[in-house]
């Protein structure tokens, strides 16, 4: 199994075209940041994207049980009467082919697909000093050149699956859920082997469970699952949204992690054990990231409070999972909640209650091959049918860096970030001019469409800027990205999840062998990071060099 570059039909059409822009990527990036440029600024941009439609990250995870973990009216947009009006919810948190045909229900509106070329991935670009212009090259063999590369390249879309010998030696059915197929996979009467426990493993594994006739789940680090709580929305929720979409969303914009939620003011270590329990209880029932961010302010930066919802969740398992040696095994320990990325599950530990489940703890008996019938562990041997990699995503750089970009002096990107990634605010990075990067690495860890949505308007506004002045070349200033890359990395330390290195965590770099741990994403919160953007480009772009 191949899980990049997988896409391209062949063929070449010889001839070069020019452009304004090309842009990368057709998912929640790409289809608002084409509607600006070409509706508004008239701007002749070419889209790429790799996938057969529009979607990103929901058109590729198209497992069972793949949903949001950011409630309805969070993960949308909020720059559209039509849509907000013509667009209907119908769960609380949607599942993964609702937000595909939303996204499709946006492209249409707005007939964006044509500006897009479908199955053709770019696989390099790079910057001539002496035309000040991007040559992009597809895998299809198309060449194109434009004036701003954009990238909406999204911050888990680069699979991982682990350098595990024996790979292709598999003669069942090998899947990894970033890359699941269109017909899906029959799980009937299989002998299944789920590997990772993340949030996709542990949205997978109940609908798996279901279906087949056995399910083996390799757990490396057991995770804290908080349940989402998922259910249909009532009328009234679906008319609220219509009729305050835009005061939701400058709600969502003032939360640290844009999330439609208002911080409780209140610390776990300031009340007693039985209103912690309750606040506790009551962040359960709401469920999914209510939990973290609506219980107590203080799990974020203060590990001992953080202990005590680590506790309160790890009473949850051993209530849950019938037999206490499973119970145990699931139960996380030795590191915060938040340190990994939180995940939500529906009926996760309950799912080890079936005959059919088992959890074999792989943290010190490790998978050493996948063999043609199966796999191997260092001590035992299993028979599968069918082996699912819910093992994430080269995150924030993987999906730069498995394209060949080359900025000035024909440096690559993934030289220049070799010990990590180096930007200013997560839109640019030195020496590779009018490359603009869509929630790019060192930008906010939050809900990913709105924070889309801002920079996506910081990008535009930066272009309108530049062609307004006669302007044509904008890059990040040395100073401006190392200023923005250490405060990302003083942050990180100061909080629970830059604490997540000893547990592979993605945010860190630390979930991919090889690669340089160096903090992803920014976690001063969100809404700094959106009134710190405006304040840039009210300074003519402090900190970005514009010529
Ligand atoms: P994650 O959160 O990176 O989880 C990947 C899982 O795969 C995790 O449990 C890993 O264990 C496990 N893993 C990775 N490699 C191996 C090997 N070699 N052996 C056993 N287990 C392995 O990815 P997800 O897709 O679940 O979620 C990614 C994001 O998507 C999530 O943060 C949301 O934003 C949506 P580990 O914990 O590293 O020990």
């Amino acid at each position: 199994m191949s899980v990049e570059g997988m896409n391209g039909s062949p063929g070449s059409t010889g001839s070069v075209s020019s452009h304004d822009a090309v842009l990368v990527g057709a998912g929640f990036s790409g289809l608002y940041m084409m509607y600006r440029l070409r509706e508004e600024l008239g701007l002749d941009v070419r889209g790429f994207e790799a996938a057969g439609g529009v979607g990103g990250t929901w058109y590729w995870n198209r497992y069972p049980g793949a949903r949001t973990d950011s409630p309805y009216s969070a993960y949308c947009f909020s720059w559209s009467e039509e849509i907000a009006q013509e667009w209907s919810w119908s769960e609380r948190y949607p599942g993964q082919q609702e937000v595909l045909r939303y996204l499709e229900f946006v492209a249409d509106r707005y007939d964006l697909r044509r500006s897009f070329t479908f199955d053709t991935r770019v696989t390099s670009a790079r910057h001539d000093e002496d035309t000040n212009l991007w040559t992009v090259d597809t895998d299809t063999g198309e060449t194109v050149t434009a004036t701003y590369l954009i990238t909406g390249v999204g911050l888990l879309s680069a699979p991982n699956l682990p350098p595990i010998r024996g790979l292709d030696t598999f003669q069942g059915e090998l899947v990894h859920t970033a890359r699941w197929p269109a017909a899906g996979v029959d799980f009937a009467a299989k002998r299944v082997g789920l590997v990772g426990t993340g949030s996709t493993g542990i949205q997978i594994l109940p609908s798996i469970a279901e279906r087949a006739s056995s399910v083996s789940v390799f757990q490396r680090t057991p995770n804290y699952v908080v349940p989402t709580q998922n259910r249909p929305l009532t009328d009234a929720e679906k008319a609220d949204l219509r009729a305050r979409y835009q005061d939701i969303a400058k709600q969502i914009r003032q939360h640290p992690f844009a999330m439609p939620f208002t911080p409780t003011g209140q610390n776990a270590l300031d009340v007693d054990e039985a209103t912690r329990q309750a606040v506790y209880e009551e962040g359960w029932r709401q469920g999914g990231f209510h939990f973290l961010f609506e219980t107590f302010d203080d799990l974020s930066v203060n590990e001992d409070a953080n202990e005590t919802a680590c506790e309160f969740i790890r009473g949850k398992i051993r209530a849950a999972v019938r037999d206490p040696e499973v119970a145990e095994l699931l139960t996380p320990r030795g590191y915060p909640y938040g340190a990994k990325r939180p995940p939500a599950g529906t009926g996760y530990y309950e799912t080890f209650n079936r005959d059919n489940v088992t959890l074999i703890d792989v943290s010190d008996d490790a998978i050493e091959e996948i063999t043609p019938t199966g796999l191997r562990t260092g001590t035992r041997r299993f028979d599968l049918d069918v082996i699912i990699f819910a093992t994430g995503f080269d995150a924030s750089t993987g999906a730069f860096t498995r394209i060949d970009i080359r900025g000035r002096g024909g440096r690559a990107l993934a030289d220049k970030w070799r010990d990590g990634p180096v930007t200013n605010l997560g839109f640019s990075t030195a020496g590779f001019p009018n490359l603009f990067m869509i929630t790019g690495p060192l930008s906010p860890f939050a809900n990913i469409p709105t924070c889309i949505e801002e920079t996506v308007d910081w990008i535009f506004d930066a272009i309108s800027y530049l062609r307004e002045n006669g302007l044509t070349s904008f890059e990040a200033a040395e100073r401006g990205e190392q200023e923005w890359t250490g405060h990302v990395t003083a942050i990180a330390n100061m909080i629970t999840a830059g604490k997540g290195e000893a547990v592979n965590t993605w945010f860190a770099g630390a979930n991919i062998e090889g690669k340089p741990r160096a903090i992803n994403v920014y976690f001063g919160g969100a809404n700094a990071y959106f009134d710190t953007c405006r304040a840039v480009a009210a300074k003519a772009y402090e900190g970005f060099v514009l010529s």
